[in-house]
């Protein structure tokens, strides 16, 4: 549903299974790639959102270096663990890309986290969409424009939806203001994920083929 501004959205897109499906994926990455708690560039003040990633990059923030795509966790040194593929199918299937997601970050939202409104920046290649996935609590999500100055809608995002930012709303600003403590019974311990699938580099970036 185009919900104009170049946003998109798919209210009740994942039935219960396919919600719980994905989560059993995302707990089987995060066994490997643990949350950690990102800081703020400069003042290293901690995100209240915790933080991993799944595919060949991953995004993260720390005081001394900011904010950047890199190959590997910033605590254990690994790698991050692949995209699953019920995941990268659909990004195939909603985002009009010639290539895959390359980077597909996982923000966990206890009852008192937030996200204030800011754009996303850090990736090459900006006529790529952005696929976000909510599962667990409900969040009160902050749309606005290009430009900070330009009005804000809030649409409160369920389990199971699906938004897809394309065109003017690639480059909008954003935020979470606050989720829902105890609205959904997805997560036994409560709170709410976020799953951002990015394009990172433009679509002919090759990727390395492990051999
Ligand atoms: C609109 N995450 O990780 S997802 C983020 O729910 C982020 O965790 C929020 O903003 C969350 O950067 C919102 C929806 C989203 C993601 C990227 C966007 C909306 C966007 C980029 C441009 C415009
Ligand atoms: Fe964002």
């Amino acid at each position: 549903m185009d919900i104009g501004g170049g946003y998109h959205y798919f209210p009740g897109f994942l039935d219960r299974d396919a919600q719980r499906g994905l989560l059993a994926l995302i707990r089987a990455v995060l066994a490997s790639a643990p949350l950690y708690t990102p800081l703020m560039p400069g003042s290293g003040r901690p995100m209240s959102v915790r933080m991993s990633n799944c595919g060949p990059w991953g995004w993260v923030t720390d005081r001394e270096r900011g904010y950047r795509y890199q190959r590997r966790h910033p605590e254990t040194g690994e790698k991050w663990p692949p995209m699953p593929g019920a995941i990268a199918a659909l990004w195939a299937e909603l985002c009009a890309y010639p290539a895959m997601a390359e980077s597909c970050l996982i923000n966990y939202y206890g009852a008192r986290a937030r996200m204030g409104l800011h754009r996303d920046q850090d990736e090459e290649d900006f006529s790529a969409p952005i696929l976000s996935i909510s599962l667990g609590d409900e969040a009160l999500f902050r749309m606005g424009g290009p430009a900070r100055k330009d009005p804000t809608r809030s649409l409160r995002l369920v389990s199971g939806d699906l938004v897809l930012m394309t065109g003017a709303a690639r480059s909008s600003y954003h935020g979470i203001d606050r989720i829902v403590p105890g609205s959904s019974a997805l997560l036994e311990e409560g709170g709410r994920f976020n799953l951002t699938c990015r394009r990172v580099h433009g679509p002919d970036w090759q990727h390395e083929v492990p051999r």
